[in-house]
């Protein structure tokens, strides 16, 4: 290997022993999940689907991606399942190629108030290609408010809505969105990404009983490759879905990607998958609750899913970035978020977003959750204090070197 390349693998293979991994949309995959996406499997090209390739030799493909498809619909209830696209943001993609026209109606949620940029933000293709129309949280409770969504609805008669987020800490009623899309003749469509791995557990409502289409990525909550994944019980919506996919927006599927994929779905039928991700919720209750002692403000005053909102900015008057920066030189890896109703720019924002899925698939229970909730709480009370900032990462290296990710 290139000795520069080896140096950096290295060095981040230290970084995340080290660290603690808070980003609300990271984990740590299973050494099986790991060995399949180095596998040989990334040699095979295999355009077209299982028994119906545009390529020879494609015979243990085949198999893997009916296993990969035949665990999917089983985790999630779903009849069928593309799992091709190579991420979320390509599955998204092709939901809306499917199924809408171009500068057709949609409402999402805005990305400053917990969406994501393929909900429509004006710079992605989703806002460029389609007409979007953003809804916002309930500026008092910080929660969905369904009865202004249901107004919306009515006032714009959108062909779609788009329920899902990406920084959200509350529960999200999809029954709900599908009688307001029912009212009003609109498509719902669901992008459950970050709480795959929730729903896959029976921890919250499963979007694919309610939505028309289902999207997801498989690395979150998951815990899977990096990569995409698209769901639905219609069998037409399939067929538009599957021709999208195929040769639609992508060529050759990535074949190790997909085994890893079969793998991760397999892993998140197993009983054990329920306890890590009823583990998820409680260590993200326990974290909430300590940065609360600490005098932190949480967006929406707490959590139901693996992930919360901090407000930095009204709390000690330093940015979101500011508190990504501090954080980092103690071991702790967080990314700044807008929150809504944001004052300071995406570059800087008010807020920081911190997820449970990476640590507590490193064995962090509550007992440690509550110890970096103070640390975390101690680092920005003491942000200029170089000795507090050193003996604080003291303690997460002791901590971190506790917990090892690969033997
Ligand atoms: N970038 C992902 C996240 O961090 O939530 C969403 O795609």
């Amino acid at each position: 290997m290139d000795k520069r390349i080896k140096e950096a693998l290295e060095k981040e293979k230290l970084r995340q022993q080290n660290n603690v991994e808070l980003i609300a949309s990271e984990n740590y995959v299973s050494p099986s999940i790991l060995e399949l996406q180095g596998s040989i499997f990334t040699n095979k090209y295999a355009e077209g689907y299982s028994g119906k390739r545009y390529y020879g030799g494609c015979v243990n493909v085949d198999t893997i991606e009916d296993l990969a498809i035949e665990y999917a619909t089983k985790l999630f209830h779903a009849k069928y399942a593309n799992v091709q696209p190579h991420s979320g943001s390509s599955a998204n993609m092709a939901v809306y190629r499917a199924l809408l026209k171009p500068h057709d109606k949609v409402l999402g949620l805005n990305l400053s108030h917990g969406g994501h940029l393929t909900h429509g933000h004006s710079i992605n293709f989703s806002g460029l290609d389609y007409e979007f129309i953003p809804y916002n949280l309930n500026s008092e409770t910080e929660m969905l408010d369904y009865d202004a969504i249901r107004e919306l609805a009515l006032k714009e008669k959108p062909q779609m809505l788009v329920a899902g987020a990406s920084a959200y800490s509350r529960a999200i009623d999809f029954k709900k969105f599908r009688d307001i899309a029912d009212e009003v003749g609109a498509l719902l469509f669901v992008d459950m990404a970050h709480i795959a791995g929730l729903v896959a557990a029976g921890l919250h409502q499963n979007p694919v009983l309610y939505a028309d289409v289902v999207s997801s990525t498989t690395h979150k909550t998951l815990r899977g490759p990096r990569g995409g994944l698209i769901l639905t019980n219609n069998e037409e919506i399939a067929a538009k879905i599957n021709k999208t996919i195929f040769p639609g927006i992508q060529g050759g599927p990535l074949m190790h990607v997909i085994a890893a994929k079969a793998e991760c779905f397999y892993e998140a039928l197993q009983p054990e998958f329920k306890d890590y991700a009823q583990q998820v919720i409680s260590n993200a209750q326990a974290l909430a609750a300590t940065l609360k002692e600490e005098g932190l403000r949480i967006i929406s005053g707490g959590t139901d899913n693996h992930l919360m909102l901090v407000d930095v900015k009204t709390t000690f008057g330093i940015t979101g970035k500011e508190a990504e920066t501090i954080l980092d030189k103690i071991c702790i890896t967080v990314n700044k978020n807008t929150i809504p109703n944001e004052t300071e720019s995406p570059f800087k924002t008010s807020g920081i977003r911190l997820g449970t899925p990476a640590m507590t698939t490193r064995g962090f229970k509550e007992q440690e959750f509550i110890e970096i909730g103070h640390i975390i709480g101690q680092a920005l009370k003491n942000k200029d204090n170089l000795e507090i900032l050193e003996s604080l990462k003291e303690q997460v290296l002791t901590l971190t070197n506790r917990f090892k990710i690969y033997e």
